[in-house]
């Protein structure tokens, strides 16, 4: 699961019915007024987030969205049924422009956000409408419009609500992966992690948020050692960062200055965020292990993936953090008050 994906898609709405010519028939009315009923409006396309999704993968397999047509009037002033419109779900930090123009049309950042995408033709106007004293029996009925299609170029800029950052080997795959439904790849050598991983975090009923695993850190990373730090950029927007060090680390509290270093030397920014401090790897701590006291109100939780002590307490602190966090014009999940 990359940071960025992106896919290229065809919607097309559907066309109006067309308007339709008729004339009233009945019993002893030789010559009835024109009933011709209008043509139904042709299907509409939206785009809508999903936050459930996580990538535009699925776009890879299914590139064109088709609206059907709107159903042509009838007589005795009947109009058309529409088309029915088709949704598209796409994940929360998609970007679409119009492949055309490379016009931005769409940035769908918030949960549950709907647009109308390509506009569905409208239906034609049956005869009924074009009686007039001189021309009382009109045999002329508008066609429906075209429906509006586009080809669109989708973006995906995830946003992570929860950056981890750490050395190589502290642990942060194997806590998204015992936290979230990712499933990133894991072991016991530096440098598993060569892209970000994104992993949703189910809190209580209906909450969640999202986690970011990105390649360790080395000392030195900020002049380009290791994988560098060009993945830190994709945890600047997160909304708080959790440092994570190992209970088997040599010198815990030298490990946690020389990461905040790293941090500090990419951008200032990301030591103004809010951070916790997660020792990992409890299971196998020393049993005279003295966790230092690192900063005056950060937060130290020791926790361990493998005995899955200090996880609750750790997804509480988190939610705690990051629904504080929630930008008003970010919509509220349901049943998150
Ligand atoms: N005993 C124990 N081992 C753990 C725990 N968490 C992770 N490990 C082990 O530590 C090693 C590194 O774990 P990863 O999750 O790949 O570490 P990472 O921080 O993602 O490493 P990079 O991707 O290289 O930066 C693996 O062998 C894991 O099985 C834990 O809580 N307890
Ligand atoms: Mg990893």
């Amino acid at each position: 699961m990359k940071f960025v994906d992106s896919a290229s898609i065809f919607v097309q709405a559907g066309d109006g019915g067309k308007g339709c010519v008729s004339f009233r028939r009945e019993k002893f009315v030789p010559k009835g007024g024109p009933d011709g009923g209008d043509g139904g409006r042709g299907g509409h396309i939206w785009l809508r987030t999903n936050r459930q999704l996580t990538t535009l993968l699925d776009f890879k397999y299914k590139k064109k969205y088709l609206a059907v047509r709107g159903v042509h009037g009838q007589g005795a002033r009947k109009t058309g049924k529409d088309g029915g419109d088709v949704t598209i779900d796409v994940p929360c930090g998609t970007i679409v422009r119009n492949a055309e123009t490379n016009e931005i049309i769409a940035d769908l950042t918030n949960v549950d956000q709907e647009i109308l995408i390509a506009r569905g033709g409208k239906g034609g106007r049956g005869n009924q409408h074009f009686a007039t004293p001189t021309r009382q029996a009109p045999r002329y009925a508008e066609p429906g419009q075209k429906g509006e299609e586009f080809t669109l170029e989708m973006e995906l800029k995830l946003m992570a609500d929860v950056g981890l950052v750490g050395f190589p080997n502290a642990g942060k795959s194997t806590l998204i992966s015992v936290i979230s439904a990712a499933k990133p790849k894991i072991a016991d050598y530096p440098f598993t992690t060569l892209v970000p991983n994104l992993g949703i975090v189910r809190y209580e009923e209906y909450k969640s948020f999202v986690m970011a695993d990105i390649p360790g850190i080395i000392e030195g990373a900020a002049e380009g050692k290791g994988l560098g730090i060009q993945f830190l950029r994709h945890i600047e927007r997160t909304k708080i960062l959790a440092v994570l060090v190992s209970a088997d680390s040599p010198d815990i509290a030298e490990e946690y200055r020389t990461l905040l270093g790293e941090l500090g030397k990419f951008s200032t920014g990301l030591l103004d965020k809010p951070r916790i401090v997660v020792i990992t790897k409890m299971d196998i701590a020393a049993e005279d292990l003295e966790i230092p006291v690192f900063e005056e109100g950060i937060k130290v939780l020791p926790i361990s993936s493998v005995s899955g002590q200090g996880l609750k307490e750790l997804k509480d602190e988190l939610w705690k953090e990051v629904s504080a966090r929630i930008r008003p014009d970010e919509p509220l999940e349901e049943g998150l008050e």
